[in-house]
């Protein structure tokens, strides 16, 4: 939000799916999707979008969809997908002369380079080629030529995105579905939400039970019969911490529900994971069972943990 306030973009002309589907109330109305930063649809984005989409654009594992209506793909690893969209921008730059002419302004480069220089934590050495890679450096060269974001420009952002203080305004409910993603995994259907504040600070700032009494509304909203939340907060120097919360509702008569402690046993079985300071609840006055870790390996993301559970589930 702060980044498109810097770039002079009104938050109006972003929309959420709920505010799209009202705007296109008939489905074949959309003709054509784009997908930048994930190659597969989200389960409820799917239903809506994933008859026509034509294009990706992304940097994580290839799910190899949409094999029948696409024109244009381009997978592989890269700190960032804007960096993708830089180094196309570059080769076709006669056609964007306008939107990256250097100006008092924010350009288009200006708003393109601030995820190329989150997600690489500015290039940050020790997580080079793992995080990041030397085609991210010719994309933010590129983008640096029209626009002024070096250290500063990355500085304020990081510190905006990383704001724990910040992210908890936004109350519990706001931080579930601000970042979250759904999967059906057969027996049931998982929600994973990132939030940027350990699990610690949102018992400190909520407390345990308005925290599991919205994961149970969460749930029986969106049809979930298990949720995690992924918890991260990162310092001055960008060290990251997370933490790991996995709840169900104890009533619950799901088979998904029903294997809430085989998939702990496994996640801690996972040497990917390194997960330690295992803390759970057996039973929450309002019906939950919860299971809090600290995830040790700081570099597992939402990705990761989507792919070893759905493995999980598949066996
Ligand atoms: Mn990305």
């Amino acid at each position: 939000m702060l980044h498109f306030k810097n770039c002079k973009i009104d938050m109006s002309n972003i929309l959420f799916l709920d505010e799209l589907k009202a705007l296109y109330p008939n489905r074949d109305d959309i003709t054509e999707t784009a997908l930048v930063d994930h190659n597969q649809l989200d389960m409820d984005q799917e239903e809506w979008l994933g008859k026509n989409v034509t294009r990706v654009i992304d940097h994580h594992i290839d799910n190899e969809c949409y094999k029948d209506t696409l024109v244009e793909k381009e997978v592989r690893f890269i700190g960032s997908a804007c960096s993708l969209l830089a180094l196309m921008f570059q080769k076709d730059k006669h056609l964007f002369a306008e939107d990256l002419a250097p100006s008092d302004e924010p350009n288009f480069a200006y708003l393109l380079a601030a995820a190329v220089v989150l997600d690489s934590y500015n290039f940050l050495e020790s997580i080079k080629n793992k995080k990041w890679n030397d085609d991210d450096i010719v994309a933010h060269k590129f983008l640096a030529e029209t626009a002024d974001v070096g250290l500063e420009y990355w500085r304020t952002l990081n510190n905006a995105k990383f704001d724990s203080e910040a992210a908890l305004e936004l109350g519990m409910k706001g931080n579930m579905v601000r970042d979250y993603k759904k999967y059906d995994l057969g027996k049931g259907i998982m929600g994973c939400s990132v939030i940027n504040a350990l699990h610690g600070d949102m018992i400190g700032r909520y407390g345990e039970e308005l925290l599991t009494a919205e994961s149970l509304q969460h749930m029986k909203n969106d049809g979930l019969h298990m949720y995690l939340i992924i918890g991260m907060r990162a310092d001055d120097m960008a060290n990251v911490t997370k933490t790991l919360y996995l709840v169900r509702e104890l009533s619950a008569d799901n088979e998904l529900a029903k294997s809430f402690d085989i998939l702990c046993n496994h996640l801690e079985g996972a040497d990917v994971l390194n997960l330690n300071e295992k803390f759970h609840q057996e039973q929450t006055s309002n019906g939950c069972q919860y299971t809090v870790y600290n995830i040790q390996n700081t570099a597992v993301s939402r990705k990761v943990l989507e792919a070893i559970i759905k493995t999980f589930y598949r066996d």
